[in-house]
C-alpha cells in the first residue's frame, strides 16, 4: 500500500475536528498502524490534539469488523468506568466518526482510517524506567481484564485469525522457511534451530486449553508497555490503547506479553545481546500487580500457567519476527535491514533466560496465589 502521507490531506478533510487543523505529524512507536497526531487550534482555547490512524492493511483484512469490535468494547468500557465513578474521557478510548457518519473513513486508495481524541496529560513509555511504573502497567492490564469480564465474547470478530495460536505460528514459520523467498535462511541458522528445538513447547497452552484447564476470556492480546498510557502526575496506568486485537483469548497471553516486552532493560531490537536479560525482580513486581488488578479472579490452572504465558508469548513473538524476516519484512514496520532478525534474537535470548530460571518464576507465582 502507498505511503499514508499520500492521502493524508484527503483524510483530514473527511473529519470534522471542530477547529482548524494546524498540523499532522507521524507519532508513536507502534509496529503496525500508521499513526499521526493531529493538532487543531480552536479560536479561544488551547490546542486540541487527536490520534488519526490508518489501520494496517497487511495485518487487518476486515477494518469493518475491527471497528465494530472497537466501538463495542470502548462503549462497554465507558459504561463500566462511569459506573465506578471514573472519568470516561481519560480512561477509555473513544471512536470519533468521519463526516459521512461511518465508523471509519476509506480513502481513495482503499486505506481505512480512524480517529480518537488524544488522551492528554499521559506518558507512553517504551521501557519500564522504574519497577513502580511496570507495576502500574500490570494493575492497569489486570483491571482491563476485569472490566471486560462480562463482555459478550461471542460477539467479537477474530480480527487476526489464530493470532496467538502458537502451533499455527510455527506452521507459518515452516512455510516461510521452505519458501525462503529472499534467500535469507542461510543468515539465521541458529535462530531456525532454536525454533525447531521447541516445537513441542508451541502446544503447551493450547493443550491445556483443550483439556479445559485454561478458560477462554476476552483479552487484549497485545499488552506491551507502550499500549497503556500512564498519568503524567501520578504514574498510574490510565488508559489501555491499541484495542485492535481485543478478542477471545487466554489470560496468560496478556500476562505473558507484558513480561516479554517489559521485564528486561533493553530495546526489543537491541543488537548487543549481552545487554538483553530477563529481570526476575520485574517479573515479580508485574506478577503481584497484575494479580491485584484482576482482583484475585484467576483460576488455579491460569496461575499455574503464567510462566508458560511469558515463555510462549516471547517464543511466539520471536517466531513471528523471524517469519517476517524470511518473508521480506512485510508485516512489522522496520527502519533498517535485519531489524526483524535482531528483534527475533532478543526474544530468543529472553526465552533462554526464562528456561534457565523457570523454577524461580514458578516460585514467584506461588508466592502471590
Ligand atoms: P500500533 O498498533 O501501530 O502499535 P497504537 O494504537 O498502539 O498503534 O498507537 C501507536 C502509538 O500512538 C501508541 O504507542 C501511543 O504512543 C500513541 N497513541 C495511540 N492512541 C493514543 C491516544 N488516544 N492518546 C495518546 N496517544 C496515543
Ligand atoms: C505489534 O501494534 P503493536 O506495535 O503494539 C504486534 C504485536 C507484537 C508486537 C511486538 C497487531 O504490536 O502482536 O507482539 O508488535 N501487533 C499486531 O512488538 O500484530
Ligand atoms: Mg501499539
Amino acid at each position: 500500500m502507498a505511503r499514508a502521507e499520500e492521502t493524508l490531506q484527503e483524510v483530514l478533510a473527511a473529519f470534522d475536528f471542530g477547529a482548524p487543523v494546524v498540523g499532522a505529524v507521524r507519532y508513536g512507536q507502534g509496529h503496525i498502524n500508521d499513526t499521526f497526531c493531529v493538532h487543531t487550534q480552536p479560536e479561544d482555547a488551547a490546542c486540541r490534539r487527536f490520534i488519526l490512524q490508518r489501520m494496517s492493511a497487511a495485518a487487518f483484512k476486515r477494518p469493518d469488523q475491527l471497528m465494530e469490535n472497537i466501538i463495542g468494547v470502548t462503549e462497554y468500557l465507558g459504561r463500566q468506568i462511569r459506573e465506578r465513578g471514573g472519568d470516561r474521557s481519560r480512561e477509555a478510548m473513544e471512536v470519533l466518526r468521519p463526516k459521512n457518519g461511518q465508523p471509519y473513513y476509506t480513502d481513495s486508495q482503499g486505506g481505512a482510517w480512524r480517529l480518537y481524541p488524544f488522551v492528554e496529560h499521559t506518558v507512553c513509555y517504551q521501557a519500564a524506567d522504574t519497577p513502580e511504573l511496570f507495576a502500574a502497567s500490570g494493575r492497569a492490564f489486570g483491571r482491563f481484564q476485569q472490566l471486560l469480564k462480562g463482555y459478550p465474547a461471542e460477539t467479537l470478530h477474530e480480527t487476526i485469525p489464530n493470532f496467538h495460536n502458537t502451533e499455527d505460528r510455527l506452521k507459518k514459520f515452516k512455510a516461510a522457511l521452505a519458501a525462503d523467498k529472499l534467500g535469507r535462511a542461510g543468515a539465521c541458522g541458529p535462530e531456525i534451530d532454536f525454533v525447531l528445538a521447541r516445537e513441542a513447547d508451541c502446544s503447551a497452552a493450547l493443550t491445556a486449553m483443550r483439556a479445559g484447564k485454561l478458560p477462554v476470556r476476552v483479552t487484549h492480546n497485545d499488552t506491551k508497555l507502550n499500549n497503556v498510557l500512564m498519568d503524567e502526575t501520578t504514574g498510574e496506568g490510565i488508559c489501555i490503547i491499541d484495542l485492535d486485537t481485543v478478542m477471545p483469548g487466554l489470560v496468560i497471553y496478556d500476562f505473558g506479553d507484558s513480561i516479554r516486552f517489559g521485564a528486561n532493560h533493553s530495546a526489543e531490537d537491541e543488537t548487543d545481546l549481552t545487554k538483553v536479560s530477563l529481570d526476575v525482580d520485574l517479573f515479580d513486581v508485574y506478577t503481584k500487580a497484575f494479580l491485584e488488578g484482576t482482583g484475585g479472579s484467576l483460576t488455579d490452572g491460569e496461575l499455574e500457567y503464567l510462566p508458560w504465558g511469558a515463555k510462549l508469548m516471547t517464543l511466539e513473538c520471536g517466531i513471528r519476527f523471524l517469519t517476517d524476516y524470511l518473508e521480506g519484512d512485510v508485516y512489522f514496520h522496520t527502519e533498517r535491514e535485519g531489524q526483524n532478525l535482531d528483534r527475533c534474537r532478543t526474544q530468543f535470548k529472553l526465552v533462554s533466560d526464562m528456561e534457565e530460571r523457570w523454577d524461580e518464576l514458578a516460585a514467584i507465582v506461588d508466592k502471590y496465589r
